[in-house]
């Protein structure tokens, strides 16, 4: 049966979860926001003989998802791995996964966490407190992170095809991807915070500074007490995207969740849903109202080159609390608990995405000049309030005027006209009907994204939605279930759901960039990438050795290097003779020059494996404590003679 039959016999799932929401409307919201569309499993199961509604629709003339082989996608996106720390390239509309590039994890694959040039980036700007972290605790890095908003870097208010940002919240970090060849370039460790949320590049007038949000309040050095929560805060960081170097911070009022920047350069703004400074869920939403800080960058800069700052843990802070009557920030007053914080792309509204309220409260950033010269009240930049359903928490955009935001609790996307919405605000009294249409997602959408809707040159293709819970639309794969991300066509005046995208923990946002926008190399470049090495390199001169022409072992005192260039189908050092307790480093540089022919260094019981790809340079240390002979092998299939592309390592023992 179709979502439509099933509507007209009264058994959809949404008739459920319509019934459940209802019955919950008021405070319970926080309860409500968890788990409305969880209760309704009968629904659920009624409902699942549902699944070919998608491709009837597209049949009905919707734009297709469907790539035929050989054919590729329009557009890249960039989509977060959130808990598992990594960042997931896709092709769209295919929704096909086409790499991973792992940040803020560990991966068995490639040896991301493991081999020596991930671990300088890893570690290179931990702060002091990271690093005896890591020490106390054994570690190498740290293993997980939380990763959930990627954004590329912008030139005058569109992608420029550099790099991807993200922020890590489990681990206070945030990282920069190259976009030349994928892979993570730098790591920052930000001081002064806990839990790093919302992350937004500076648009205009290029990126410019990197915006992360210090989610929690915690005692910052010199402001609060362990003793009194009340005296805790929340600090905003500026990162330079081009050294990655911590620019700034603010100290504010309440917490920080989800962040933007405008389109002028001036202003940055991001949500507070803990204006309480609580420590508790009813804490946190118990005032009627919390706030957007806005943040005056001009004003920031100026305190900063004057020296007007505080210096705290080796970062300069200015103080931008209410109560320090600061030039640097403005509180605009909005309702309940607010969560995304969305910019329009024709760079006049910021939108303010209700989640505890029905509304979204929406920006004029042309009177933010006013607010800050004190000629008019925070709330007069507010422009429009439109109440668009229960759980609105992330909005995106067409670029022809028109507003989509996730209800996460009415499990739908809404439609809405911006400026039909900013005449029903203006005219009370008239009835001006804003809400364009509002669309089934399955079910309970976060973050949404349109094709280039966070720039510019937004061009109303596709939008996704990236729901939380996947339920009956997918085979059952146990208790944990992927997430469910939903593939919309919004290049007509209706939306038109064309594909259902199953995916593992998760995607709470996505970047969705026009494929041209991206030119990433098929190759490793010797010079350019040179970064990526640059230890190995310095080693290797020192060892008079040159890494693409390699077969040396170099022993100095219980350290051996081994060096050895990778063509399929062999290794320039087929074996290698060390004593039991030496130190162990290899060096392996694929001299391909054809794409695609990427080699890999597995070595038997040592737990450890890397990826080379053509023109890399990869290299690993470890303690050779096992004795006996130790097999090593490329583990990327390369060639026919690929299961003999071996070697071995002879231990001798003590
Ligand atoms: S947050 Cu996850 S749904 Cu971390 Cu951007 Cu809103
Ligand atoms: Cu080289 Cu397989």
């Amino acid at each position: 049966m179709s979502d439509e039959k099933l509507e007209q016999a009264g058994l959809s799932r949404r008739s459920f979860l319509g019934t459940a929401a209802a019955s919950g409307a008021g405070i319970a919201g926080a309860g409500l926001l968890g788990l409305a569309g969880c209760s309704k499993t009968e629904g659920d199961k009624a409902a699942s003989g549902a699944a070919p509604a998608a491709k009837s629709e597209s049949a009905s003339g919707a734009m297709t998802s469907h790539i035929g082989p050989g054919e590729l996608d329009q557009y890249y996106g960039f989509l977060s791995g959130g808990q598992s720390g990594e960042i997931r390239l896709v092709g769209v509309p295919s929704m096909r996964e086409l790499m991973r590039i792992p940040v803020f994890n560990m991966d068995g694959a490639t040896g991301w966490g493991r081999t020596n040039e991930s671990l300088r980036i890893l570690n290179e700007n931990n702060t002091p407190e990271t690093n005896k972290f890591l020490k106390d605790q054994g570690l190498r890095c740290l293993p997980n992170g939380d990763l959930h908003h990627p954004h590329l870097s912008f030139t005058d208010g569109t992608y420029d095809g550099r790099y991807a940002y993200a922020n890590d919240k489990a681990n206070n970090r945030v990282c920069r991807i190259d976009l030349n060849v994928m892979k993570t370039d730098k790591i920052v460790d930000i001081p002064n915070v806990s839990g790093v949320h919302g992350l937004r590049p500076q648009r205009y007038p290029k990126t410019g500074y990197i915006f992360a949000n210090g989610e929690h309040i915690i005692p910052v050095e010199g402001y609060g007490t362990w003793e009194d929560p009340k005296t805790w805060n929340a600090v905003y960081t500026a990162i330079d995207g081009e050294t990655m170097d911590i620019a700034w911070q603010v100290l504010v009022d309440g917490n920080l969740d989800n962040g933007d920047a405008d389109y002028q350069g001036k202003y940055s703004f991001s949500t507070c849903y803990n204006s309480e400074r609580a420590l508790t869920v009813q804490g946190a939403s118990a005032n009627e109202q919390d706030w957007v800080v806005v943040f005056n960058l001009a004003a920031i800069e100026e305190a900063i080159k004057n020296g007007q700052y505080k210096e705290v843990k080796g970062v300069k802070m200015v103080d931008g609390r209410a109560e320090a009557n600061s030039p640097f920030t403005r509180y605009i007053p909005v309702p309940n608990s607010p969560h995304g914080c969305n910019a329009s792309p024709d760079g006049k509204y910021i939108m303010l995405n209700g989640k505890l309220s029905p509304t979204v409260t929406v920006l004029d950033v042309s009177k933010l000049d006013d607010l800050f010269a004190g000629k008019i009240q925070p709330r007069d930049v507010v422009v429009a309030e439109p109440e668009l359903g229960l759980g609105p928490l992330h909005t995106a955009f067409d670029g022809r005027g028109n507003a989509y935001t996730t209800l996460f609790i009415d499990s739908q996307m809404c439609k809405w006209n911006i400026e039909k919405a900013i005449e029903a605000y203006q005219n009370k009294d008239k009835k001006v009907e804003y809400i364009v249409q509002k669309l089934d997602v399955h079910y309970q959408p976060g973050h949404n994204h349109s094709t280039m809707g966070e720039t510019k040159e937004a061009d109303g293709k596709w939008l996704v939605s990236l729901n939380k819970f996947s339920k009956d639309r997918f085979l059952n794969a146990g208790p944990l279930k992927p997430e469910c991300d939903q593939l919309i066509d919004i290049s007509g005046d209706e939306m038109k759901l064309v594909h259902d995208n199953p995916t593992f923990a998760e995607p709470h946002d996505m970047c969705l960039v026009a494929a041209s926008k991206v030119n990433p190399s098929k190759t490793w470049d010797r010079q350019r990438d040179a970064w990526f090495w640059k230890d190995a390199e310095e080693q290797a001169q020192k060892d008079g050795v040159d890494l693409m022409k390699a077969a040396k072992v170099v022993r100095e005192g219980n350290k051996v290097r081994v060096y050895m260039t990778a063509v399929a189908p062999s290794f320039s050092v087929p074996n290698f003779e060390v004593n039991q307790d030496d130190e162990v480093t290899v060096y392996v540089t694929n001299v391909e020059t054809i794409e695609d022919l990427t080699h890999g260094f597995t070595l038997e019981g040592y737990g450890l494996a890397m990826e080379i790809g053509p023109q890399q340079t990869s290299s690993i240390t470890f303690k050779a404590t096992q004795p006996g002979v130790h097999w090593f092998y490329c583990q990327w299939f390369c060639h026919a003679l690929h299961m003999e592309m071996s070697g071995q390592m002879i231990v001798k023992p003590k």
